[in-house]
């Protein structure tokens, strides 16, 4: 051991935190890239990833990096976490993969596809009604109405108190990052959002046939515990809501903003999918996730110690030009798999085919209706620690 004297160590001031880069992160994703390949942030004492290539091994190698430890800027081991950690999404192996064995079975495309119907036939009804009056708010109308109908019902929680999901989402999704003010106004109401959530949690409070008792079906089979069942519907009630409903009005933004693209779709159908991806790598819902390391490791020359929290910008290196051509277009023809949006590794996103399930029965209701999106007045964005989108997108649509 010893001092290292050309050890180099990139040092960044910028806070990832504050209103100025939340509201315009992509100057300081490419400062941040360009710093190296890792950067320390002095303001908070962590380090933080921003290119496509280390974003993507750090998500990898779940053992240097590891999710036991909070997958927020708070490390679990030397402050008491505000909520009892996630089972699944602050885990590590051997718990991570016994629960996440259960979620990977519920959740597979062809377990999803059961929803399919029921998910088409409310997205039609919906864009049918939007279209009808012609102008709405893409946010609160359809980007946050749709989810909190069909995912909800699909979980199998009662109608009464649904008003709770976003604000719990808004507590989840703000917690990842510092005690800051979005962390403190997400608060304000935590005790009765937490008791309301934990309360539709139990194996009484859910539907027979939802997704919910699905997870207390494998209590029966000697999978898990009554309690786990109880904590893994907590992760459907914290992972479910917000992600989609940022995602559905980010994609909305995009097809406003760029025209073009909503022509293509609509003389080219099958792009859909495609087109998904593309929105995910573009404006990515979910901009960052935190790791901790669990041993000293090197990263392209530089040394980051053992314990250290480790930012990893998913939204950066889903721009990273080492990476894609034509970084900053939003191209819905080009090939835009391997974004980081849904990360990778053990801990890859086990919700992606209901979120695309949800958005693909919206967006195929959408391209039949619609000819354009205009925006009619200025988007409003909704400021979030660890969410990009918006507060309310004022559209008038074009009938087709
Ligand atoms: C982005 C699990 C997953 C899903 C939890 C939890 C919370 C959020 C997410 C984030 N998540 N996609 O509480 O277990």
């Amino acid at each position: 051991m010893g001092i290292d004297a050309t050890a180099i160590r990139p040092v960044s001031t910028v806070d990832p935190f504050s209103h100025a880069f939340l509201t315009d992160p992509y100057p300081h994703h490419q400062a941040m890239r360009e710093a190296g390949p890792a950067v320390w942030l002095a303001q908070y004492g962590i380090w933080a990833m921003a290119r496509h290539q280390e974003v993507r091994d750090a998500l990898t190698d779940w053992q240097t990096y590891c999710s036991g430890a909070g997958v927020g800027l708070s490390d679990f081991r030397k402050e008491p976490p505000w909520r009892p950690p996630s089972i699944i999404l602050e885990a590590d192996p051997p718990l991570h993969t016994r629960t996440r064995a259960v979620l990977t079975r519920i959740l597979s495309p062809a377990a999803i596809n059961v929803l399919r119907e029921t998910f088409t036939r409310e997205a039609e009804a919906l864009a049918g009604r939007l279209v009808a009056r012609g102008s709405f708010d893409g946010v609160a109308d359809l980007a946050e109405a749709y989810p909190l109908k069909v995912f909800p019902d699909a979980v199998g929680i009662s109608e009464e108190g649904r008003e709770n999901l976003l604000p719990y989402g808004n507590m989840v999704f703000n917690s990842f990052g510092p005690r800051n003010d979005l962390f403190e106004k997400a608060m304000a109401n935590a005790a009765a959002v937490r008791d309301w959530i934990m309360s539709k949690c139990s194996r009484a409070a859910l539907a027979p046939e939802g997704l919910g008792m699905q997870i207390f079906a494998a209590v029966d089979a000697g999978e898990l515990s009554e309690v786990e069942a109880g904590m893994l519907v907590r992760s459907f009630l914290s992972a479910g809501i917000d992600t989609t409903v940022y995602g559905l009005g980010n994609a909305l933004y995009c097809f406003a903003q760029y025209p073009e693209q909503w022509t293509i779709l609509r003389e080219n159908p099958n792009l859909m999918r495609l087109a998904f991806e593309e929105v995910l790598r573009f404006e990515a819902p979910v901009q960052t996730f935190f790791r901790t390391t669990t041993r000293a490791v090197d990263v392209g020359g530089v040394k980051l110690a053992d314990g250290e929290k480790v930012l990893l910008f998913l939204a950066a290196a889903n721009r990273d030009p080492r990476r894609w051509e034509r970084p900053d277009s939003f191209d819905i023809r080009r090939r835009a798999t391997g974004h980081m949006t849904f990360g990778t590794g053990i801990h890859g996103c086990v919700g992606q085919a209901i979120a695309r399930l949800e958005t693909e029965a919206v967006f195929s209701a959408l391209v039949k209706r619609v000819k354009a999106f205009e925006l009619v007045d200025e988007p409003v964005r909704r400021l979030n620690n660890t969410l990009r989108g918006f507060d309310s997108l004022p559209l008038r649509v074009v009938p087709a």
